[in-house]
């Protein structure tokens, strides 16, 4: 898989070089570029927003410089992403979608978000036709400075899904089955007693069918107590 990243802040998104990421960049499996989207203007104050036709708080990225940065990076078959806190909320159900995909293009906006010409450029016919899929994903409902983190959080949950990126795809198998409804048992290792607090005794007992149940009434009791 390839991602692109074009960002305002592209040293923010330097963890994706590092650890599991790095490993699975140095197998090939994956190809992470990040990019800075000022080497697109050309004015000498490198300006990439202005003020919000319509009047209101704040500033917005300019349409053409973002086009000059995309139209760089976009390929046929490609689905760009652009963060955005009023986006489709992303989900487990989501991140195996993209995990199927050859190339992801992120674009992070701050300010006040993007011209939302750009997002209607690319979804024209044009485009479609080339394969070319344009995503409006948000992480949840709270509001982040920009789209940096938010697709650090969609890249981690996308490539972990990648054959062999994730060293376990034993936990993968389990993790697909829990994407509808969100369950996770309580987790427990040596030792059995640690400050008066013992683990719960069917763990130790060797027994696989009683501990699957255990386990997953556990789950449904945890699930309960976060609604
Ligand atoms: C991309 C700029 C900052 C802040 C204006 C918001 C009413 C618009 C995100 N889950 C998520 N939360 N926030 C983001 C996100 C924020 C971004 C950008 C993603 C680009 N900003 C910003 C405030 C506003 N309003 C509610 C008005 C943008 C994701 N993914």
């Amino acid at each position: 898989m390839k991602i692109d990243v074009i960002s305002i802040f592209p040293e923010y998104l330097a963890p994706l070089e590092l650890s599991l990421l790095g490993k699975a960049q140095d197998k090939g499996l994956l190809e992470i570029n990040v990019h800075d989207l000022r080497v697109h203007t050309s004015d000498n104050h490198h300006s990439v927003d202005d003020t919000p036709y319509g009047g209101g708080a704040g500033m917005v990225m300019k349409a053409q410089i973002w086009g000059d940065a995309l139209d760089d990076l976009i390929t046929d078959g490609c689905d760009l992403i652009i963060l955005t806190p009023g986006g489709r909320r992303f989900n487990q159900r989501m991140a195996e979608e993209l995990s199927t995909k050859s190339h992801l293009l992120f674009a992070c906006g701050r300010y006040e978000g993007i011209d939302d010409r750009v997002r209607q450029h690319y979804s024209t016919t044009a485009y479609s036709d080339r394969g070319i899929r344009v995503h409006e994903i948000s992480i949840g409902d709270y509001v982040l400075g920009g789209g940096e983190v938010a697709s650090m959080v969609i890249i981690e949950a996308v490539t972990r899904l990648i054959p062999g990126v994730l060293g376990n795809p034993e936990s993968i198998v389990e993790e697909s089955h829990m994407s509808e409804g969100f369950v996770e048992y309580p987790s427990f290792t040596k030792p059995a007693t640690w400050r008066d607090l013992e683990v719960p005794e069917i763990l130790l007992s060797g027994n696989h069918a009683a501990i699957a149940k255990w386990r997953s009434e556990a789950a449904h009791k945890r699930a309960q107590d976060n609604l």
